[in-house]
């Protein structure tokens, strides 16, 4: 395979690079893309040193995949030429996952709906991945009524600058520009990303909406509220479901347990529970603190926490593109 890498300086392609490595995807050639100010620099992969070129210069090489995490703004403009020269796109940004007409996919959960003609694909919001990973097999068993999220979100969600901005504040250093409104150490911000007219920020939304779709069911309702804290290892979810049905805890813990990308860490006897220091450069979604809601039936608390680089971003990429190679869908 031909692999064009478009944003490959950036905090998720360089994960995107090393995930490509690690999992030994069969690239005959690998095309790495940025922008402007990086062409001609030099990316490793595998030992050996690529050249950096232009967006129009991949669509020229015609790679068979190119995997997009550039920004919304890239991929809605460059996309649709790739896939106007035959190129399947799995794009990382926001700008497709609601199209009705391209598939949003994380492999565990819905694969199943990849044809030979989506020449576009949309990567899920990392906060949304680790939560379909967990939803997806309990709605299965015990069908989904309403979920409420509350997010605790690592600064590498937001990029480099941001995790330069918690890393001068720790060492009390203020000549850092601050990406966020306000001091991120010793802090947390309910905001992720920007509000929108509604009062939700667009992080919150994505998950209130992006679940569905993978789910491919609307019968259920979903709430969120996203908040950045001091973290740099992945994501946190605190994730209230009521079911439908009943459930008993050891079917839940079974069902996790079972399901491929899963991991249940959860006892509490022994101080066992996910953490975002223990999730970071790992591909799988932990989950713990599995338990019922004494306030009403049918109802389950849990703990979810995944890097959001690998499994949230660049890891759930791959999947897809390992999905295509291996169905002979590119
Ligand atoms: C965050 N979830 O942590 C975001 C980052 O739509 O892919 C990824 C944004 C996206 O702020």
């Amino acid at each position: 395979m031909k692999v064009a890498v478009v944003g490959s300086t950036g905090m998720v392609g360089q994960v995107m690079l090393k995930v490509l490595e690690e999992r030994n995807f069969p690239i005959t050639e690998l095309i790495p893309v940025a922008s402007e100010k990086s062409i001609g620099k030099k990316v490793k992969y595998k030992q050996e040193e690529y050249t950096i070129v232009s967006i129009n210069d991949a669509i020229a090489a015609k790679p068979d995949i190119a995997i997009f995490s550039a920004g919304g703004s890239t991929s809605l403009e460059f996309a649709p030429k790739f896939a106007e020269a035959g190129i399947t796109v799995i794009d990382n940004s926001s700008a497709w996952r609601m199209d009705p007409d391209k598939k949003l996919v994380v492999p565990e959960i819905n694969a199943e709906v990849l044809t030979a003609n989506d020449k576009i694909i949309a990567n899920p919001n990392c906060s949304t991945i680790q939560l379909v990973m967990v939803l997806g097999p309990l709605n299965k068993k015990y069908d989904l009524k309403r979920v409420v999220i509350s997010t605790y979100q690592s600064v590498t969600g937001t990029g480099k600058a941001a995790v330069d901005q918690l890393n001068s504040e720790i060492k009390g250093d203020d000549s850092v520009a601050k990406v966020y409104p306000y001091q991120i150490f010793k802090n947390a911000l309910p905001h992720c990303d920007v509000f929108s007219d509604d009062d939700y920020t667009k992080e919150e939304i994505k998950l209130m909406k992006e679940p569905k779709k993978i789910l491919g069911d609307d019968t259920f309702n979903l709430t969120a509220t996203a908040v950045r804290v001091p973290v740099q290892g992945g994501h946190s979810e605190s994730v209230n479901i009521e079911f439908e049905n009943e459930f008993e805890l050891d079917e839940v813990r079974k069902i996790l347990s079972e399901t491929p990308g899963v991991v249940v860490i959860d006892d509490v006897k022994n101080n066992q529970y996910p953490m975002p220091l223990n999730s970071e450069g790992k591909d799988e979604v932990f989950v713990g603190r599995i338990r019922r809601d004494l306030s009403q039936p049918k109802t389950l608390n849990l703990w979810i926490v995944a890097d959001n680089l690998r499994k949230g971003a660049a890891t759930n990429a791959v999947q897809i593109a390992e999905y295509l190679v291996s169905n002979n869908l590119v």
